[in-house]
């Protein structure tokens, strides 16, 4: 199954930039800065809080404090991506602007972009989501999305949409609302994490917006702390959910991979993305996810190949690159068969 997955051509919808830094980035980062004796990201098999995984990120955001690093981050990350036979990945990134480097949330999206067109030449389409922080409060959610508005204009085909993340514990997502009103009516697209912790009050509005995507969905049933309201919402609106095993487990918003709530969503046949979340600080990569998929729910190579083929469908570009995917997608599938002597 290891080599299989590997083949197998994937989306990425659901990766944060500063999440992604694999352990080569962060050493070339290292290099240039000192006194930096800390680990940035956890081992496989480990388990940690989700107060401990942001810990990492608050490390690792020391080392990308420069346009410079953010270019360096994104140019690897989206290499890596490539390496894992990635053909499509949607990125998502908070601009953050500091003062000592010079470096503010323009110079930020700027490098992020600089970073992907320079990426051109791969095999990989790339597009760009600006990520709202709930920690920062509605105002900076405010100055994040006339910075996609203005980007989108100088860049239509890169920025596709607005994300909704940082800690889940903190604030109240229906206070940006009006934000994510107003940027559907900019043709933004919305991937808004909801339920990552059991949020009864402030998650029936904000599935009813509805978002685009949900990221990770997890305490949206009944036995993990949401209630059949929810559930029902989800499926009328068919909100796909962007799903990220190891991340869940690590932070431990699910007990066990066999409650995670994949299961519950690819049962009733609803739209699943398998994604990875930060394959650098959760150690781990979009081939490992499928795999952990395939071993934990009994999946077949037919049904990760359907997984992945389907998350086409629910990427934020144009059809037209839709569309040269999907064959794309036709061409790599004969070459699959012939390799693994199967019938997809
Ligand atoms: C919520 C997460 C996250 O934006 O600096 N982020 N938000 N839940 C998660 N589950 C583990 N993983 C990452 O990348 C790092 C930022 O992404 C968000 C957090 O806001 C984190 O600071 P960027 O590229």
């Amino acid at each position: 199954m290891e080599e299989f997955c590997k083949s197998l051509p994937k989306v990425e919808l659901h990766a944060h930039i500063n999440g992604s830094v694999s352990e080569v980035t962060i050493q070339k980062l290292l290099a240039k800065k000192r006194n930096f004796d800390q680990s940035f990201s956890f081992k496989k098999g480990s388990t940690a809080t989700l107060k401990e995984c942001f810990e990492k990120f608050r490390l690792i955001h020391q080392l990308t404090d420069n346009a410079k690093s953010v270019y360096q981050v994104t140019y690897d990350v989206i290499h890596e991506f490539h390496e894992d036979n990635v053909k499509y990945l949607e990125l998502r990134s908070t601009p953050r602007a500091v003062q000592d480097t010079g470096m503010s949330k323009e110079s930020y999206v700027e490098s992020v972009l600089r970073a992907i067109r320079d990426c051109k030449d791969l095999d990989i389409k790339v597009r760009l989501l600006l990520a709202i922080d709930r920690r920062n409060g509605v105002q900076v959610g405010w100055e994040t999305l006339k910075l996609a508005q203005k980007f989108q204009e100088s860049h239509r085909d890169l920025i596709a949409g607005i994300d909704l993340s940082g800690d889940p514990n903190v604030g109240d997502a229906r206070d940006y609302l009006p934000i994510f009103r107003e940027a559907k009516k900019s043709g933004l697209k919305l991937a808004l994490h909801l339920c990552e912790v059991p949020a009864p009050e402030e998650t029936m509005d904000m599935l009813n917006l509805p978002p685009d995507r949900i990221g990770h969905g997890t305490c949206l049933h009944r036995e993990a702390g949401g209630n059949q309201e929810f559930v029902d919402t989800v499926l009328k609106h068919n909100t796909p959910l962007e799903l990220c095993l190891t991340s869940n487990l690590i932070g431990q918003t699910v007990p066990n991979l066999d409650n995670h709530q994949f299961k519950f969503w690819y049962e009733k046949k609803h739209p699943c993305i398998i994604c990875t979340d930060d394959k650098g600080v959760f150690s781990t990569s979009l081939s490992e996810e499928y795999q952990l998929a395939a071993s934990t729910f009994d999946l077949k190579q037919c049904d990760l190949w359907n997984l992945s083929e389907q998350s086409i469908n629910y990427a934020f570009c144009e059809e037209n690159v839709k569309e040269k995917l999907r064959d794309k997608f036709k061409v790599y599938k004969s070459k699959i068969e012939e390799q693994f002597n199967i019938k997809l």
